[in-house]
């Protein structure tokens, strides 16, 4: 067995990501239900976050979207990131809002559109100088809706050479994140659909390109976990974009809807070597009709459930198990370790380092909810049709 300071070690060390655009206000396309006291600017938004840092104590960073969070000096935020105890994290690109995107941005057919696209994502390189990020994440739009309508190999043509030209303007501690997306807004074809095609560009790309796993990017049944162990192996898993799914890219709360498909992804990072900074693990998701700081609280703690699940697994035995080729026991060390209460480890977790053991009722009496829905008027959408 794992002994327990070992495990209280690495929880009190974890750090998950919370992303700009699930404190704004957002919805699904047919609605967008606005809350009371919703950030009315990236500042702000990074105040929300601070809450979350403060009472959960995992969650140091914030990854931008841009242009959804441009502001005229990114100094300025990173400082003021900075002044609340927070980092600026990931660096997300969008070329997916625009009017020239309708037939794709990198693997657009016009030459001129493709360009457009590019600039986009070299400017945010320089956001990320002016911030201190690591990693830029390319999620891309890009796909067809007909057969025919263009074709499949010239558009990854195209994504290879422009993913090579931002490659080429990373600094040497920069990386390049590559997220796959089985389908949507493309019906057809999507040009980076799975963890296949974004591995062959990556490996093509080199060290600094790794794949994001977005846990809502996949066909219902996908085993999620052996994509992850599979990249690992390869050393190519840069990042995860955690969240719940029931039908397709839901955007639910991570560990809502299926908390031991994040315990069997968060057991393969263990086992992989992956529980290190070197992996980003973020939260991409959007709280539609819940109070967004509090479900993002939830949303962190559920990430450190599976993960304290993932580090008591009795790895000696597992393997001891495995190899006499005793089914039911290996899968018996699995299931002990997920259906352990972890609360009480996490509550001791946060208590020894001066947190409210209960995060979700701290915040509560924290006054933070009515201090923002008396002096913030007008809150930003988080993006989506904005
Ligand atoms: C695409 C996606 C991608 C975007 C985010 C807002 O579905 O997962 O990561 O940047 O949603
Ligand atoms: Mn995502
Ligand atoms: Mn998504």
């Amino acid at each position: 067995m794992p002994s327990l300071t070992s495990v209280k070690a690495a929880l009190a060390t974890q750090a998950i990501e919370t992303p700009s655009w699930a404190y704004g206000n957002s919805g699904t396309r047919f609605k967008v239900f606005a809350q009371p006291g919703v950030p009315r600017s990236a500042f702000e938004k990074l105040d929300d976050a601070a809450r979350v840092h403060a009472h959960t104590g995992v969650a140091p960073t914030v990854a931008l979207h841009i242009p959804w969070d441009k502001v005229d000096d990114y100094a300025a935020l990173a400082k003021h990131a900075e002044d609340q105890g927070l980092r600026l994290g990931t660096i997300n690109s969008n070329v997916f809002q625009d009017d020239d995107y309708r037939l794709g941005s990198v693997c657009h057919p016009d030459a001129a559109v493709r360009r457009k696209a590019i600039d986009h994502l070299l400017a945010c390189v320089d956001v990320m100088d002016a911030t201190g990020s690591r990693d830029l994440k390319l999620w891309f739009a890009d796909g067809t809706n007909y057969p025919g309508q263009d074709d499949i190999r010239a558009r990854q043509d195209r994504l290879a050479e422009a993913l090579s030209e931002v490659y080429t303007r990373l600094g040497d501690d920069q990386r390049l994140l590559l997220e796959y997306k089985f389908f949507e807004p493309a019906f057809y074809t999507t040009d980076v659909p799975d963890w296949g095609t974004a591995y062959a560009h990556c490996l093509k790309l080199g060290d600094k390109a790794k794949v994001v796993v977005d846990t809502g990017h996949h066909a219902p049944g996908t085993n999620i976990e052996f994509i992850v162990a599979s990249l690992l192996r390869e050393n190519k898993l840069g990042a995860f974009d955690f969240n719940s799914r029931f039908y397709a890219d839901d955007d639910l709360m991570a560990g809502a809807a299926d908390p031991f498909q994040l315990f069997r992804i968060m057991y393969e990072v263990v086992r992989g070597g992956g529980y290190t900074p070197d992996t980003a693990f973020m939260l991409d998701q959007c709280h539609n009709i819940e109070a967004k700081i509090p479900a993002i609280i939830r949303s962190v703690m559920n990430v450190q459930e599976a993960t304290a699940k993932a580090l008591l697994i009795d790895r000696e035995g597992l393997s001891a198990a495995q190899t006499s080729g005793d089914v039911l026991a290996a899968n018996a060390v699995l299931m002990d370790a997920y259906n352990t209460d972890v609360r009480p480890l996490l509550a001791d977790v946060r208590s020894e380092r001066g947190l409210d053991p209960d995060p979700i009722s701290a915040y509560r009496r924290s006054g933070w909810a009515d201090r923002i829905a008396t002096e913030r008027v007008g809150g930003a959408q988080a993006g989506w049709g904005a």
